[in-house]
């Protein structure tokens, strides 16, 4: 996927710099040995975060050589140049014409295949810096820990913690090449964050100066990291999801000490097989001791029973292709899962362990974990914006006082535009703030749509918060509350060499309160909150 000069790569560089060259494949173009290892580099780093690692296609079409072959390299090349009518963008801009040609012709010889990575390799990569009995045993700072934000430094391979009061970056952690998400322990007092390299690092907010207590390598390729948060198993243990391998692994939540791989090669829903089912959103249970992991290209959630993890239990949901990300309904009982290239919220119920429903939204469902808020007439509601058109779905998930809009499309709002990634809301707030960052339009993917969730009829303002930050250029993204609920940031993400911003608004009037700038804030995009992350408060 590529937003104007900004490139996201999908697979990490490492990845690329370890796959043996493969050998020509009949029928295919000849590629000298440096061809073909520059193309495995752009695919790698250009291509296989839609297409996948094994090309077998997830939200990309499927670029096997039964069809690469068909189309030939002219086909290819004017594909790869101008993009297709099924949404890819062209890369012109990004990539000169001999590396297109490289890649056209590339494509044509089957994929080489990618180391993997068991327990040997993965118990190498576990660094213990500092051991659970040489961390401190009450806060040594002064910080209003549940109000600090963890800033996803995307380009710089960091994360910036924020003191959510005094709007002052405390510290940058390094952490993995582009960086990716961040999760909290059940206790506020440990993130976790995950880089698309599969590094993951844990920082400890303790410290006198909060930083990494330890780390972890497990994947070549990921996009997920959790723990648990079932009562009496607080920070007991963590999970990596990763997209290569395609495997999770369960981690001590104190330590990091890798303890248990699971892979997840096999059969999709359907029961065709696959190679490649990646591990895309992993959300903790409360109803019991459970990880809730959606395996995407198998359109399995499973349910992993982790109080006996020499004897994991697992309960295999179906529920449908291409499951992505989701958050939990207000109760935290119902995980929305979106199966985005579905265009369907698969509704797991997280007490049976079982689906409720597949409900049919809008093209290319994308919440991050959603928005919940009650609703006039239909009472609790979760929302989800989408990828492939400007629809906002409003779905019922109330089933006990509102049984009969329980699970349904209640409701349709427009947002600015398609390419929208994030909605947001917050039990203290009216308002419902919606972003469009990989909108084509250049006024609206540096705009935020906001909605009063009592005139929800009116339709949205649209705010620019990209001139509030007093720039030229950037694209808004992921808007994110504080801990009181009383202020929304929202990033400016703009090109590594470029000024971005967060702009922090005041969520009554709308108005700004602080434009966060800063020379160490390269490529911010994701924000989470301690107190709102550590208990799924959206
Ligand atoms: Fe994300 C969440 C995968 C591109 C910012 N992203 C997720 C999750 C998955 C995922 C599976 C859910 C994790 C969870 O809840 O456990 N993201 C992917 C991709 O595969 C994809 C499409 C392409 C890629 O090559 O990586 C992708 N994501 C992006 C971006 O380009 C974004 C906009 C900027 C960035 O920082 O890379 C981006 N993704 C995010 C954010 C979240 C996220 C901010 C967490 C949202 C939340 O509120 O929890």
């Amino acid at each position: 996927m590529r937003i104007g000069k900004l490139v996201l790569t999908g697979a990490a560089l490492t990845l690329a710099s370890q796959l043996s060259v493969g050998t020509a494949f009949a029928g295919a173009p000849k590629m000298s040995e440096a061809d073909f290892n520059q193309g495995t580099k752009l695919y790698f780093e250009r291509c296989a975060g839609c297409h996948g690692v094994l090309r077998k296609g997830a939200t990309g079409k499927p670029l096997t050589t039964d069809i690469t072959l068909e189309r030939g390299t002219e086909t290819l090349n004017a594909m790869i140049t101008y993009g297709t009518e099924g949404g890819m963008p062209g890369w012109e801009l990004e990539l000169n014409a001999k590396d297109i040609e490289i890649l056209a012709r590339y494509l044509q010889h089957e994929p080489p295949q990618p180391p993997e990575k068991g327990m040997a390799e993965i118990r190498k990569t576990w660094k213990l810096v500092i051991p659970p009995n040489k961390r401190p045993t009450k806060p040594m700072n002064n910080y209003n820990l549940e109000n600090i934000f963890s800033v996803t430094l995307r380009d710089a391979g960091q994360v910036a913690l924020i003191d959510g009061d005094t709007k002052k970056i405390i510290s940058v952690v390094n952490t993995g090449y582009a960086v990716h998400i961040s999760r909290l322990s059940a206790s506020g007092r440990y993130i976790y964050v995950v880089g698309r390299d599969g590094k993951v690092v844990m920082i400890d907010l303790w410290m006198e100066k909060p930083d990494e207590v330890a780390e972890l390598h497990p994947c070549m390729e990921a996009r997920s990291v959790e723990t648990s948060k079932f009562k009496g198993w607080e920070d007991k243990y963590g999970i990596v999801g990763c997209y290569w391998p395609p495997q999770y692994i369960i981690t001590d939540g104190q330590t990091l000490e890798p303890l248990r791989i699971e892979g997840t090669r096999g059969m999709d829903i359907n029961n065709e097989y696959h190679p490649e089912p990646r591990v895309a959103a992993i959300i903790a249970s409360h109803e019991k001791p459970e990880f809730i992991v959606n395996i995407k290209e198998a359109g399995k959630i499973l349910a992993v029973d982790y109080s006996d993890i020499d004897n994991l239990k697992v309960t295999s949901i179906n529920a449908a292709l291409f499951l992505h990300d989701g958050g939990w309904d207000r109760t935290h009982r119902y995980f929305m899962s979106a199966a985005n290239k579905s265009n369907i919220i698969s509704v797991v119920d997280s007490k049976t362990s079982k689906l409720v429903k597949n409900i049919e939204v809008g093209e290319i469902p994308h919440p991050g974990r959603g928005a919940n808020f009650t609703h006039a007439k239909y009472g609790p509601v979760w929302a989800t914006s989408h990828l492939g058109d400007d629809s906002i779905a409003i779905i019922g998930t109330d089933p006990v006082n509102h049984k009969q809009h329980a699970w349904k499309v209640v409701d349709n709002l427009t947002g600015l535009g398609g390419g929208s990634l994030f909605i947001k809301t917050h039990p203290k707030s009216k308002n419902l703030w919606v972003d469009a960052p990989l909108n084509p339009d250049s006024e609206t993917f540096g705009s935020v749509a906001v909605f009063d969730i009592n005139n929800l009829k009116a339709g949205s303002k649209t705010i620019n918060v990209v001139k509030d930050a007093g720039l030229t250029g950037g694209r808004a993204v992921q808007p994110e509350y504080n801990a009181a609920g009383d202020e929304v940031w929202i990033s400016i993400w703009n090109g590594e060499t470029e000024t971005s911003a967060i702009v922090v608004y005041d969520d009554k009037t709308r108005k700004v309160k602080n434009i966060i700038k800063d020379k160490r804030l390269i490529t911010p995009t994701g924000k989470f909150n301690v107190k709102n992350t550590q208990n799924d408060i959206y």
